[in-house]
């Protein structure tokens, strides 16, 4: 396939810091990518350039794409890979890098009339069927939210066969979380993904609020801790509190005995995975225990946890590691190894959809996509619901 024109902008994300839009064109057909960032991010996430420094290594490259013709994702990736020449990207940038292959991804799908999730599905060796679960952040706290819980996340999980099931169930739980936190807090805030945030430093108050204005089978709730972002010198500081990493482990313990917890992302820092394997054998295969920070999208690091048994799950998400095929090979190897696989979004988002091809393409057991409360937010939720109706229309 050839590209026919490649064309950069500036535009703000969901908390109003620049990010990068690309609009590219193959003949008569178009596609737009745009990247996300994140704010607790793991050390080892590949590097992201200046929106005004992609703008100007994108023209230096953009003639040598013009001129190539691409048959595959994994080639084109590569192409921009070798001009890039580091292992963490530190040249074009991952943001730029992911931007245009997203940007390819999407082309070469619409260019074999496919839709976007069915190239995914072919990359993988999948035949797309199951819708995955839908991780709600309703209630946030730690880097995401000022003056808030100690967690950062405080999560929903719905697991209707039916994204549109989900996306309601959880539409409706926030008017009574509207509801409850105005009665027992008396104010409303907010935090980054469009959750609503209250002033404790109660670990357990987020699941404690959700686990009251619960009232299905088909829900569960689930915390990402981003403990990285509370540990320092071999300590976890939550509250006025100091916790070791066998006391973290007791408290997880104990919210699991009183709330219907699905999984624990990140309950310990990427620098503490002694607590990892500690979480692993002591939950086994009650609870998922997910690694992001500790793994963030690379194989190599999924592979370690593999071999290490820190994990029993991976969140995927894209620009930790700055190229689709990438991304393709760590769901791959997180998936022939039997890790639970969660897609996911980054607190700072933009309108782009991929996700939700990419979630329901690679069959994965989670998306993760904030609260339904704002537009970068809801754009995911509602492409998997377009998807269901397609595939309905089909099957
Ligand atoms: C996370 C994400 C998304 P951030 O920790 O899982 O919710 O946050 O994008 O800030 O890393
Ligand atoms: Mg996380």
């Amino acid at each position: 396939m050839k590209i026919s024109q490649i064309n950069l902008e500036t535009i703000p994300d969901s908390r109003g810091e620049e990010t990068i839009e690309v609009v590219m064109v193959s003949g008569d057909l178009k596609v737009t990518s745009s990247v996300p960032a994140g704010k607790s991010k793991g050390k080892l996430e590949v590097f992201s350039v200046a929106s005004a420094i992609a703008l100007s290594k994108l023209e230096g490259i953009k003639s040598e794409i013009l001129n190539s013709d691409f048959s595959q994702v994994f080639e084109f990736d590569n192409f921009l890979k070798k001009i890039d020449g580091t292992p963490d990207k530190l040249n074009l940038g991952g943001n730029l890098i992911l931007v245009l292959s997203i940007c390819f991804t999407k082309l070469l799908a619409k260019s074999n009339n496919l839709q976007t999730y069915q190239l995914v599905g072919e990359m993988l060796e999948k035949t797309p069927q199951r819708f995955p679960y839908l991780y709600f952040n309703l209630i946030g706290g730690g880097l995401h939210a000022q003056d808030s819980l100690p967690l950062q996340e405080y999560i929903l999980v719905t697991k209707f066969a039916s994204p549109s099931k989900g996306l309601e169930y959880a539409k409706l739980m926030v008017e009574k979380l509207r509801e409850d936190i105005l009665n027992n807090f008396g104010e409303i805030r907010t935090g980054d993904e469009g959750t609503f945030s209250v002033k404790s430093a109660d670990p357990a108050l987020g699941l404690e609020i959700l686990n009251r204005n619960l009232d299905d089978q088909n829900v569960s709730l689930a915390l990402d801790a981003a403990a990285s972002t509370f540990y320092n010198n071999g300590e976890y500081k939550i509250g006025e509190k100091a916790f070791n990493t066998m006391q973290l482990l007791d408290l997880y313990q104990d919210l699991s005995v009183k709330f219907p917890l699905l999984s624990i992302e990140d309950p310990f820092s990427e620098d503490d995975q002694q607590g990892f394997v500690k979480i692993c054998q002591t939950f086994k295969d009650k609870v998922w225990i997910i690694g992001d920070d500790l793994t963030v999208t690379n194989k190599t690091l999924i592979q370690k946890a593999i071999a290490e048994k820190q994990v029993t799950a991976v969140i995927i998400k894209p620009n930790q590691i700055g190229s689709v095929s990438e991304t393709l090979e760590a769901i791959k190897l997180a998936q022939e190894n039997s890790l639970k696989i969660i897609v996911s979004h980054r607190s700072g988002e933009t309108n782009d959809d991929f996700i939700a091809d990419l979630a329901f393409g690679a069959q994965a057991d989670g998306l993760k996509s904030g609260a339904p409360t704002q537009p970068q937010r809801l754009v995911k939720y509602n492409r998997l619901i377009e998807i269901e109706r397609e595939v309905r229309k089909d099957g």
